[in-house]
């Protein structure tokens, strides 16, 4: 989000393999000492998806966020919410089974559960952008950005497999961009 709006700032790299997520300092700014978090000179904010509307709302001559009361801007709050409460949890539950919890603590078939119930949600997604190029109206906003992380997490966690070829289209072209070039090193086939 921060180099769509094409706004200067500093990374301050967390390494969670090495627990810096949850150490004290790191806490203060987020109390679940998860990531990711920013601070600003107005303090500091977490949630990525509450941080890209903050920020689209901050810069609204960059013109990320529809008018608030049309209903466009229903929709942008719709699909963000839907990305970060209908599909995002399921990625988290899979990426805590594979990768972050003792591997004694790890259930398939929590990996797998989460997985079936992330298909029936990206199947829904997948209708939505039949014909479109963009989640909302027939411009890019940062419910595009919200949707790209979220789909990029979702190819990290191979989930986004070929019986939805729309949502492949969409994550690819979004994560094409230059700015996510630039942000998350991505380059999609
Ligand atoms: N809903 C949150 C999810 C944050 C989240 O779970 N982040 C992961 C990394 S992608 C994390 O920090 N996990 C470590 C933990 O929760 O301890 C957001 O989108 O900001």
């Amino acid at each position: 989000m921060l180099e769509e709006l094409g706004i200067s700032y500093d990374l301050a790299p967390v390494d969670m393999l090495k627990g810096e997520h949850k150490h004290p300092d790191y806490l203060k700014v987020h109390p679940l000492g998860a990531l990711p978090a920013i601070e600003d000179d107005s303090g500091p904010l977490f949630e990525s998806a509450a941080i890209i509307m903050q920020l689209a709302d901050k810069y609204p001559e960059k013109k990320l966020a529809p008018p608030v009361g049309s209903y466009e801007r229903g929709e942008y709050y719709q699909w963000i919410l839907f990305a970060m409460t209908e599909m995002e949890p399921h990625l988290v539950t899979i990426a805590q089974h594979t990768r972050f919890l003792p591997e004694a603590e790890r259930s398939t078939d929590a990996v797998a559960r989460a997985s079936k119930r992330f298909q029936t949600v990206a199947a829904a997604l997948e209708a939505r952008m039949k014909g479109r190029d963009f989640i909302v109206g027939n411009t890019f906003s940062a419910a595009d950005v919200v949707l790209g992380g979220v789909l990029y997490f979702a190819k990290l966690m191979k989930q986004l497999d070929d019986d939805l070829p729309g949502v492949n289209t969409y994550a690819n072209k979004t994560l094409n961009r230059p700015a996510a070039q630039k942000g998350y090193g991505t380059q999609q086939g």
